[in-house]
């Protein structure tokens, strides 16, 4: 079987062991299953991000043999576009993104959530080009950094986010004149691609080196890039840096620029390693997703924890008041007022005890017992739930960077659950629901790991 079919059995089999043992747990928590495992559905995708006017376009048109993309030199896309491959009868079409993004047989259903205005900035190209049957490679706006995300109408940052947890392969394009320096740049590889793509998902690359005058000065702007990089990745060891330039008039090169000239090759034939790389990085897709989603259930529990403490802790002061309610409450009544005629304690003191005699008492205790019920929802319960929304991060223990990563990814959604449902997920079983999603990933996930080792 080929490295495709075997990836597309694998993530089938993975699909449907993630939604028979977690799929309850992840409605459950309001989240989606369906976002977790979207990009199993469709080809191998290929992101190519970047500065503008890094040549990602024209690197896209040279990839599949059309020029299907514009180039220039001011930033030229400002939109998405997927490329795909398409029978030669079909070439040519255009699907806008709305239908795009809505279509169950695409992968892009996540980007529902950045509304229309993405909408109007999304297309799929369908292609005649061989490399096109294996993957999709998506073309991405060139990032700017006077324009805000308010100014593009949607969240730029966040969909180039999305896209990076779909693709299986995330090209990062720089050129010499911008190499690295950018702000939106640096915060997609900070903020969202280090914990969307995992790092062996992500090739770098430094384009357009032909406009570099000699090799020094090509040596100022790979450094210049590798400072930032590690800079921005916070990683000592640097990634290799493809070195690359679109096919020109060789004798325009500086000299000994020669040496270069197979990096492009190089990194186009990266691009059709994304089918293997599909397989690792479902299983990571699929990890990182049920890690949210224990984290999520780790809030929840020690929510529900403190939730049980202060009932009880209030149940015991309570349930004491409902006892001297039940014993001393018509004592009171008949001291101020003379009603009853003879008290609870006085008939259980002289023996006359009757069954008249408990009127009195059971509609103290259950006086008294509805009060504590009201206090505890309309005071301690709120004033809790407040508590614990002003210090969110207690909920969980932040002792790696890796869960602190995982956490920012959740927070948000912790508060939503907490704000609305609050009431709801203190009576839920979070802790039977965390062991599941632990069994799970410890046994269920381990073997895929196995089965996908054997089947390399
Ligand atoms: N000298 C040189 N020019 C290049 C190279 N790659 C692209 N260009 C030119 O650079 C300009 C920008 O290229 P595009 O491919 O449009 O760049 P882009 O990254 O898609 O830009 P945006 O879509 O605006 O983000 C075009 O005029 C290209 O012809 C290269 O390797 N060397
Ligand atoms: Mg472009």
């Amino acid at each position: 079987m080929d490295s495709n079919s075997v990836a597309a059995e694998l993530s089938l089999k993975l699909d449907t062991l993630v939604r028979r043992r977690l799929g309850d747990l992840f409605k459950g928590y309001g989240m989606n299953v369906d976002d977790v495992i979207a990009s199993l559905k469709w080809k191998p995708l290929v992101l190519i991000i970047g500065n503008y006017s890094s040549g990602k376009s024209t690197f896209i048109n040279e990839v599949i043999g059309r020029d299907v993309q514009r180039t220039g030199q001011a930033p030229t896309d400002d939109s998405f576009t997927v490329i795909t491959g398409a029978a030669p009868e079909e070439a040519g079409r255009e699907i806008p993104g709305s239908t795009v993004i809505r279509d169950d047989n695409f992968p892009f259903k996540p980007l529902r959530h950045f509304g229309e205005s993405l909408m109007s900035h999304f297309s799929m190209k369908m292609v005649y080009s061989p490399i096109l049957e294996d993957i999709a490679i998506i073309d991405t706006p060139g990032m700017l950094d006077s324009v805000t995300e308010k100014d593009r109408g949607y969240d730029y940052l966040g969909v180039i986010g999305e896209l990076a947890r779909l693709s299986d392969l995330v090209v990062l394009m720089f050129d010499p004149h911008k190499a690295g320096t950018i702000k939106e740049t640096y915060q997609v590889i900070r903020g969202t691609l280090s914990g969307a793509a995992g790092e062996d998902r992500v090739r770098y690359v430094l384009n357009r080196i032909d406009e570099c005058e000699n090799i020094s000065d090509l040596l100022r702007s790979y450094g210049t890039l590798c400072w930032n990089l590690s800079q921005m990745t916070g990683r000592k060891d640097l990634p290799r840096i493809y070195l690359t330039y679109a096919p020109c008039d060789e004798s325009r090169l500086p000299p000994g620029f020669e040496a270069w000239k197979h990096e492009r090759d190089e990194l186009k034939s990266s691009l059709k390693a994304a089918p293997m790389l599909r397989l690792d990085h479902i299983l990571q897709q699929v990890d990182t997703a049920v890690r949210e989603l224990r984290m999520v259930a780790e809030a929840m529990t020690r929510f529900r924890q403190g939730f049980l403490d202060r009932l009880r802790a209030s149940a015991k002061i309570w349930g004491m008041a409902v006892l001297l309610a039940f014993m001393f409450g018509d004592s009171l009544t008949h001291l101020l007022f003379g009603v009853p005629e003879t008290s609870f304690m006085a008939d259980l003191l002289s023996g006359g005890l009757a069954p008249s005699s408990f009127v009195w008492p059971v509609v103290w205790a259950l006086t008294i017992a509805a009060a504590g019920v009201a206090w505890f929802k309309k005071v301690k319960f709120p004033s809790y739930v407040k508590g614990v929304l002003a210090s969110l991060d207690s909920l969980v223990k932040l002792d790696t960077p890796w869960r602190m990563d995982i956490w920012q990814r959740v927070r948000d959604h912790v508060r939503k659950l907490l704000t609305g449902d609050a009431g709801r997920q203190c009576w839920l079983a979070h802790a039977a629901n965390l062991d599941k999603i632990e069994s799970f990933l410890r046994e269920d996930l381990k073997k895929f790991h196995r089965e996908l080792e054997e089947n390399r």
